[in-house]
């Protein structure tokens, strides 16, 4: 018997209900596996542990969850509380601490779900994107002076380094390897920002000698959108830095259905600490607590979490059990059906007790 111990924070908005709906399906799946255990332990950082206790984590809280194999987290933001609180004190605090730098971010459409793309169906749009998820835009180099006065200054300086974005280099450039076109696409916005992009540019060029099977090109990130929208069959890895990917990934998710089937990793690739897997999606408390929150992504960034543990046989059939119903049609509202969040997670859960691989 392998066992995975697993820390889940559910965190804000729809991020309980989607972990919930993780949770139960990870379960089946391990029990159908017969040779898997999975322990949840499950945190109740998120904005409601802030408004009890002005953190939105425990000060040690990186320590607790240092022993876990994984991070299986939900969504974070409130109404009532700023988003930079909430986004520093909880998803970015481990993003950054356990040097989680690269954030993998797959787009496919899924059968059953429809594009607003003309002409484009499953298949169709196959592309991983790459987020430097450590510096950049987010380093939170910055500051406020003179508040409230005329003269009040604030600045966000982006910090680009050299480790950082070889790193993120190569990494991007070793998923592209391992894909079957071999093709990586470098997004920057290096014609106006002409230093910390051109030094992108560069690095890109230099690690490029390390993958002379792997063919590249480079995009400006406002052209890149164009590109995504009007030709997105000519895509398949792409890097982009910290905010520039965050912004595209949401178009991605949005190009294949909704951002509700969008999954996310958070990989620390040496190993040193756990990895964090969550849907793109935020808390939408828009919908929280109708019942009607897409649980797609939370079950695709499972199988992420699943792979990124070695277990690559659970992991596709989860995939398969997930695919199989979006294709019979149970899904919810964001792509176009009637479906529950408890009605999908039955149906994926049925679909993996019924398999008969
Ligand atoms: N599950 C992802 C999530 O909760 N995201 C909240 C958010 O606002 N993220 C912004 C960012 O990661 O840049």
């Amino acid at each position: 018997m392998r066992t995975h111990k697993i820390a889940a924070i559910p965190a804000d908005g729809i991020g309980p209900e989607v972990i919930e709906a993780g949770i139960a399906v990870l379960e089946a799946l391990a029990e159908r596996m017969g040779d898997l255990k999975l322990e949840f332990r499950t945190f109740d950082w998120g904005t409601d542990y802030y408004r009890k206790h002005g953190i939105m984590m425990p000060a040690d809280g990186l320590e607790q969850l240092k022993p876990f194999d994984a991070i299986y987290f939900g969504a974070v933001g409130a109404p009532d509380v700023p988003d930079h609180i909430t986004l520093w004190g909880l998803r970015l605090n481990i993003c950054q601490n356990f040097d989680q730098y690269a954030n993998v971010r797959p787009t496919k459409i899924l059968p059953g779900i429809t594009s607003p793309l003309r002409n484009v169906g499953v298949g169709d749009l196959d592309w991983v994107i790459v987020r430097e998820n450590s510096e950049g835009e987010y380093a939170g180099n910055g500051g406020r002076t003179h508040r409230g006065q005329p003269e009040e200054v604030g600045t966000e300086v982006s910090i680009f380094t050299r480790t950082g974005v070889t790193r993120i280099m190569r990494y991007a450039f070793r998923i592209a390897q391992s894909r079957p076109r071999k093709f990586l696409t470098v997004v920057t916005k290096s014609n106006a920002q002409r230093f910390g992009m051109v030094m992108w540019d560069e690095i890109a060029e230099e690690v490029s000698h390390e993958f002379p099977d792997v063919t590249w090109d480079k995009m400006l990130v406002d052209a890149m959108t164009v590109r995504m929208t009007l030709n997105p069959k000519s895509l398949d890895t792409v890097v982009a830095t910290n905010l520039h990917a965050d912004i595209l990934s949401d178009l991605a998710g949005a190009l294949a259905g909704s951002i509700g089937v969008a999954p996310t990793a958070n990989i620390n690739p040496e190993g040193h600490f756990p990895s964090m897997f969550e849907p793109i999606h935020g808390s939408a408390f828009d919908i929280t607590g109708k019942g009607i929150a897409n649980p797609v992504a939370t079950f695709w960034t499972a199988c992420q979490m699943l792979e990124h543990l070695g277990e690559n046989a659970a992991s596709e059939r989860l995939m398969r059990a997930v695919e199989q119903v979006c294709a019979a049609g149970v899904m919810t509202p964001d792509v176009g059906g009637k479906a529950t969040t408890q009605e999908v997670t039955d149906a994926v859960i049925g679909a993996i007790r019924g398999a008969n691989d």
